[in-house]
């Protein structure tokens, strides 16, 4: 799968990005989901530069409790590694988004030379960047466009420590198989002697969890209905998002929240020349973002290979964050 990928990405030389040239696997991957009895899209479909903003809109909330319980936790853990990070070391960022969460641990490790972040939205990748280096000259920053769902290519590291960083229980939008080798993978891009620092949401009460997943201003609405408006542009769909509902709930059986889009009418949507049949109340399962209590998160980074050296729980338990060590 990794080959076939790398067919549709070139090397762009004068920004250092690697940019996907015609996305052919969207399409490929659109067509598969909704023709499955329970309709699905893959959640990374939602960082186009619109979901991306409202990804970001959605960190601004007081409902989403997740982005500042993390943000809050991460300068006591970033205190911790500066005292185990002493020689030259390189970061490298899944899903790195707006490049906020990054700015803890170089304001507090000297020892951090280079930085390497992933995403796989490459506009949005690219601004954060220029002004991340404006406000970290003296670091190297070398951006990766890249959908990290498959292993990815990185530049060269040098001799440096690696330590990789996964905030944001991005993890959660894996099932807990493909969490698993996600989390090899990683280990193996990184290498013999390298560390992962991940954030992960921890299991909590339904109640809480709803409220997160439902705010009162409906920008979670918008971010999950703007996977339609996004596959209506690329992929020359005629989707109208108003005819389909958030729908968003904590399913305790299988440790996750889900969202949907649900039909609010019978309706037949062309896309990329197929007629797509819904029934009225029929949904669209476009996000799982899964929760761990801390014992079976260590269970499932062991389970790839990872050692857990260290857990930092936020305040109330909301939030956690480990630091992983390959040992191989
Ligand atoms: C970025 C995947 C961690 O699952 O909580 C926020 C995305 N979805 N609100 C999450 C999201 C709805 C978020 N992750």
């Amino acid at each position: 799968m990794s080959s076939a990928q790398s067919m549709f990405y070139t090397n762009d030389l004068t920004t250092g990005l690697i940019s996907p040239l015609m996305d052919l696997d969207f399409a490929d991957d659109v067509l598969t989901g909704l023709a499955l009895p329970q309709k699905q899209l893959h959640a990374k479909y939602f960082y186009d530069q619109q979901g991306s903003d409202y990804f970001d809109q959605i960190c601004q909330l007081p409902e989403y409790y997740p982005y500042q319980t993390e943000l809050n936790l991460l300068p006591k853990v970033a205190k911790e590694l500066a005292g185990i990070l002493t020689s030259d070391c390189t970061i490298v960022e899944f899903g790195a988004g707006s490049l906020v969460k990054i700015k803890p641990l170089l304001n507090a490790i000297n020892s951090i030379r280079q930085f390497i972040p992933i995403d796989i939205s490459g506009i949005h990748l690219e601004m954060a960047c220029q002004q991340l280096q404006t406000d970290f000259p003296k670091l190297a920053v070398k951006p990766v466009v890249a959908d990290f769902c498959y292993p990815v290519t990185l530049p060269a590291f040098g001799h440096q420590q690696k330590i990789g960083f996964f905030p944001g229980s991005t993890i959660g939008n894996f099932c807990p198989a493909q969490a698993a080798s996600f989390l090899e993978n990683a280990r193996c891009t990184l290498g013999p002697d390298s560390s992962l620092l991940i954030g992960v949401d921890t299991k909590k009460s339904p109640v809480y969890l709803h409220r997160a997943y439902n705010d009162a201003d409906g920008i979670t609405a918008r971010f999950n209905r703007n996977i339609l408006t996004r596959i209506n542009r690329e992929l020359g769909a005629n989707f109208k998002p108003e005819n389909f509902e958030h729908y968003a709930f904590y399913n305790a059986g299988q440790g996750r929240v889900e969202m949907h889009l649900v039909s609010t009418a019978e309706q037949v949507v062309d896309v990329f020349g197929s007629a797509v049949a819904f029934a009225a109340g029929e949904s669209i399962h476009t996000e799982n973002s899964y929760k761990y209590t801390p014992d079976e998160f260590c269970q499932l980074a062991r389970s790839a290979g990872w050692q857990v050296e260290r857990t930092w729980l936020a305040d109330k338990d909301l939030f956690a964050a480990y630091l992983l060590r390959n040992p191989g």
